[in-house]
């Protein structure tokens, strides 16, 4: 199949999982051609079947905000057109499923059919979608797509309550590469450098928004810290790093907490870490959660969405109350506190991950990709 995606290429996790997506279809023998404002961080080009074409925003002092979806939507026509592309799919529904039904529309005018995949992420919906503001225009463009997914049954149910959507939603969980992993070879070659021997490592990673409620993190390593040699790894970049760093020297812990900032050695720093904190507001579904798990780290979370569809209470990790910092201490305590519960919960973490393998996740796709085009 020929197929174009379009999504954010920043380090979010729905522009990971369109990238990663894109490439296994392309190693599957897909054509797939990225229509992004910026090369996705995540995507190698060395692939004959993978394509990547700018939407070029021109600057032009008459408008306070650049009309984006306009050019989106004008790449895709132009794009379907020129490599006679079968079917867009599109990753998080604001701009991107509207600009789609837009360059549909275009299409249609000059007698092309092209069906639309949409695939709804979460802040889409929860945070960002749900604005009365944009409202109107999201259940619209849901409305539209030819196919619904959405990445946990959680999701699903906020888009329903939240919307009204006529669509059926089919939920594909996000997935994980674990060949790629297991062929790595990375393990703990770093971990000297980062803390002694008897420290326990434990990692957060994100775009340090709100909703990640990083203070809960420093929080909760706070405690750990007070029990057991420790360090933290915080890494990623967003507006709430600053605070954090802060609240690390208010507590005069900031020796025992390293700032990464963004970082494209995610794997490295998964691969020596011993415990990975989420304890988010909500999470459609935890990505970054189920990259530790995939590399054997088991993950302290809140119970919010869709993370107890991924982080398994007592098996891969725990779950507690959005907040509740003590019981998640506690909880990350009970898997630090010996090797063999440490190395309990580790296996059954890449036990858990195993069920998300792309291997299992991907032909969902295809066939949903296939059932579209036939029914153009
Ligand atoms: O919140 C983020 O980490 C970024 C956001 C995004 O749009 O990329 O993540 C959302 O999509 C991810 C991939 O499907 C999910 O794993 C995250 O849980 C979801 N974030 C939220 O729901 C807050």
């Amino acid at each position: 199949m020929k197929i174009a995606i379009v999504c954010y290429p920043t380090f979010g996790g729905s522009g990971v999982v369109a990238t990663e997506l894109g490439l296994e279809l392309a190693h599957r023998g897909h054509e797939i051609h990225f229509i992004t404002y910026r090369q996705p961080v995540r995507l190698a080009l060395l692939n004959p079947n993978v394509h990547y074409h700018e939407v070029n925003v021109p600057e032009y002092p008459l408008f306070h905000y650049q009309p984006y979806e306009l050019a989106l939507s004008s790449k895709l026509v132009d794009m379907v057109k020129l490599y006679k592309i079968e079917l867009l799919h599109v990753h998080y529904a604001i701009p991107h499923a509207y600009a789609g039904y837009m360059a549909k529309q275009m299409l249609k005018d000059e007698g092309i059919i092209i069906p639309m995949v949409t695939t709804l992420h979460g802040t889409d919906i929860t945070l960002v979608g749900n604005h009365p503001f944009y409202k109107p225009a999201v259940s619209f463009s849901i409305n539209k797509s030819d196919i619904v997914t959405s990445v946990s049954q959680s999701l699903k149910d906020d888009t329903y309550n939240l919307f009204n959507i006529k669509k059926e939603i089919h939920v594909i969980p996000n997935f994980i590469e674990l060949d790629k992993i297991r062929n790595e070879g990375l393990i703990s070659c770093q971990r000297s450098v980062m803390a002694k021997k008897e420290e326990r490592i434990v990692t957060h990673i994100s775009n340090f928004r709100k909703v990640k409620r990083i203070p809960d993190i420093i929080k909760i390593f706070y405690k750990i810290q007070e029990k057991i040699p420790a360090k933290l790894m915080m890494v990623g970049d967003g507006p709430e790093k600053a605070k954090a760093e802060q609240l690390c020297e208010d507590l005069c812990i900031q020796d025992k907490v390293i700032f990464f900032g963004n970082s494209n050695e995610i794997d490295q720093i998964l691969s020596f870490s011993d415990l990975f904190l989420l304890p988010s507001e909500t999470e459609s579904f935890g990505l970054a959660a189920l990259e530790a798990m995939a590399w054997s780290v088991p993950v302290i979370s809140s119970n919010s969405g869709g993370l107890s569809e991924v982080n398994f209470d007592g098996i891969s990790g725990y779950l507690s109350d959005v907040g509740d910092v003590d019981n998640m201490a506690e909880n990350a305590l009970k898997i630090l506190e010996s090797d063999e519960t440490l190395n309990q919960f580790r296996t059954n973490a890449l036990e858990v991950a195993k069920q998300f393998d792309i291997k299992n996740i991907l032909p969902l796709y295809e066939n949903l990709y296939l059932q579209a085009i036939k029914n153009t």
